[in-house]
């Protein structure tokens, strides 16, 4: 990250002592004001929770916790126990990086299950409702159903760390119209980004071909540990030059063998399947058998 490599530069260009250099996010923990202009630097702190703030590019202060390794499915975070579903309904979280199909997606979904399950649905955008406003021009749902959530910062955290921010009108969707089902997207995001499983009951990780068939393999915490991946957009992996039984191996591999979907989510292929999926962990958690 530029902004961090400069703000060390400065640290060495300053008068302090450098003895707190045996943390190896030490480069974090000073209180840095720089006044001298550059848009893209850095100041951090250490807020009341003990954890390292930041704020960057205009974005609200947030932090980000290290990762050390890609990640196992078989050591993912299990389902609540304690969930009832009365007060917040059995809630699909779908994650990914930006354009992969996350919106495609809950309209699809929509489409599918409005019929036979009470839904709603929370979409996270970083400055604008634009999700929201595609799902409500195309009558995903009836329009107040559909809330947008403008998070105003790194979208992960609004699935991880500040969740708040989506339990709020998950909840209220979910008393006014007796849910069965809350399907909440995330902001797009880089393929660090999971969904917190205080906030989703069942996770879906959506990432696409057009990246190239590298990006099973290079992991992370929705690739590995979302309960389904799905890999969309495979009309276009002749285009892209992706091998999709590269992605299909290591897309196993990565997940010790957990389930994944190809699909073309807006063609309406791989979109039963998915359903499957949802509603066979719907099932297991809230005890109900699919209408
Ligand atoms: N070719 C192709 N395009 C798709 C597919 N699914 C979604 N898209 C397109 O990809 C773009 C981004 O989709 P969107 O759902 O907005 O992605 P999001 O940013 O993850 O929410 C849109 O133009 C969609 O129409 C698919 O299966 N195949
Ligand atoms: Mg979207």
């Amino acid at each position: 990250m530029a902004s961090q490599s400069h703000q060390v530069q400065d640290h060495h260009d300053d008068d302090h002592k450098h003895d707190h250099h045996h943390h190896h996010h030490d480069h974090h923990h000073q209180t840095h004001d720089h006044s001298h202009g550059d848009s893209t630097e850095t100041t951090s702190w250490v807020g009341p929770d003990g954890k390292v703030y930041h704020s960057h590019d205009g974005l609200a202060p947030h932090s980000h916790e290290p990762i050390y390794s890609p990640g196992y499915f078989s050591r993912r975070a299990p389902p609540l126990v304690t969930r009832d579903f009365r007060e917040r309904g059995f809630t699909v979280g779908i994650g990914g990086p930006v354009g992969t199909g996350k919106t495609a997606l809950m309209l699809a979904l929509c489409q599918f299950l409005r019929d036979k399950y009470s839904l709603a649905a929370v979409t996270n955008d970083i400055f604008t409702k634009e999700d929201g406003e595609f799902l409500v021009k195309h009558g995903a749902l009836p329009e107040e159903r559909i809330r947008a959530v403008e998070t105003g910062g790194c979208p992960h955290a609004a699935i991880r760390e500040d969740i708040s921010i989506n339990l709020g009108p998950l909840e209220e969707l979910s008393n006014l119209y007796k849910a069965d089902i809350l399907l909440c997207e995330s902001g797009g995001d880089n393929l660090a980004a999971n969904f917190s499983r205080e906030l989703a009951d069942y996770i879906i990780y959506i990432i696409d071909v057009s990246g190239g068939d590298k990006i099973p393999r290079k992991g992370g915490p929705g690739i590995t540990q979302a309960d389904l991946l799905v890999i969309n957009k495979t009309d276009l992996a002749q285009a892209v030059g992706a091998d999709l039984t590269v992605m299909e191996r290591d897309a196993l591999r990565m997940r010790d063998g957990g389930p994944f979907v190809f699909a073309q989510v807006k063609h309406g292929v791989g979109v039963e399947e998915i359903v499957n999926h949802i509603l066979q962990a719907w099932e297991v958690a809230s005890g109900n058998k699919r209408h």
